[in-house]
């Protein structure tokens, strides 16, 4: 183990950015490697460091115990932000036992769990990147979010925010290589828009969303309550395709279904607080042995291929 080192394992959407951007704002030397829940456990074993700081990632039911032991064999101190849903094969109690820091909820981003950590440790200023994480998790609905929100123009907030959603979705700055020199740009106290070509790169992602709900204009189908979008040339924007799929047949959940080699993929997005779409994504996906899970208005499952009929019909049948 190298003394004194510092690793970050972090998301590698805006608020695991930001959370990640955090972190390195207190620990400047830190390296960051970018994961996700699937990967998670082997990502942590191959973690060599002293100090091993995780942010937005969940535990899937598959691991979570593995992990949790893996936490605790590890020897290095853990700090952990998080605020997915703690999967029923691990209790929070071990999980905090297993770390040295465990700061979980599931009503705001990692970003502000995070920030709130080191807050004062860090300058003032970078409560924006806490921000910008929880407007881009939909997750700037809290006390603390909307108290800091007083603080600052919010509509500077929203164009950076929307800076860094949009612009990583282009291939420009999709790769882990460009999300790590943006959260180090963040990190130092740097905006979104101050990195070179980023805000062109948003603006590009716009249009292209723009011609997305074009062009599913055309092809969403609906099934009782749910608006879905099949197999749609592209695999990349899943969350807008669902969301606009919802908003062009008028209901209130959306998904975007792909059929992958051994499975489909679905991602689903809600336009109502009426529903929790990560307790029926991961029912209805277990009905069908998938799975599935995620935030309350935007979620995503995995399920067998041939199963699609049988998940919407069950699908359906918990929403009401
Ligand atoms: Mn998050």
């Amino acid at each position: 183990m190298t003394p004194m080192s510092v690793t970050i394992l972090t998301h590698a959407d805006c608020d695991g950015m930001c959370a990640g951007a955090i972190a390195m704002a207190k620990y400047p030397k830190a390296d960051v490697f970018f994961t996700r829940p699937t990967s998670f456990l082997d990502d942590l074993r191959n973690a060599d460091s002293e100090t091993i700081i995780i942010c937005d990632i969940a535990l899937t039911k598959q691991d979570a115990r593995q992990i949790v032991a893996a936490m605790a064999a590890k020897g290095a101190k853990i700090y952990y932000f998080d605020h997915h849903v703690i999967p029923p094969t691990v209790r929070e109690s071990e999980i905090r036992k297993a770390c040295t820091t465990y700061a979980h909820n599931t009503d705001e981003s990692a970003s502000e769990l995070i920030y709130r950590h080191y807050q004062k440790d860090i300058p003032r200023e970078r409560v924006w990147i806490a921000l910008y994480g929880a407007i881009g998790d939909y997750a700037d609905d809290t006390p603390f979010a909307k108290e800091r929100l007083r603080n600052w123009d919010r509509r500077a907030l929203y164009f950076e925010v929307s800076t860094i959603v949009l612009g990583i979705k282009n291939d420009e700055f999709s790769s882990y290589d460009a999300k790590r020199r943006i959260v180090k740009v963040l990190s130092q106290g740097n905006n979104p828009s101050d990195i070179p070509g980023l805000v062109k790169s948003a603006k590009e992602a716009v249009n292209r969303e723009f011609d997305l709900y074009e062009m599913l204009k055309g092809i969403a189908q609906a099934s009782g309550e749910v608006a879905y979008v099949m197999d749609k040339p592209s695999f990349g924007f899943r969350g807008p395709a669902a969301l606009f799929s919802a908003t062009i047949k008028d209901k209130p959940v959306g998904m975007c279904v792909h059929t992958r080699e051994s499975y489909i993929d679905i991602t689903l997005r809600s336009r109502s607080r009426k529903y929790r779409l990560n307790e029926l994504a991961s029912t209805a996906s277990e009905h069908v042995k998938g799975s599935g899970g995620g935030h309350p208005e935007a979620a995503g499952c995995k399920i067998p291929l041939g199963t699609f009929e049988r998940f919407l019909k069950k699908f359906n049948k918990e929403m009401e």
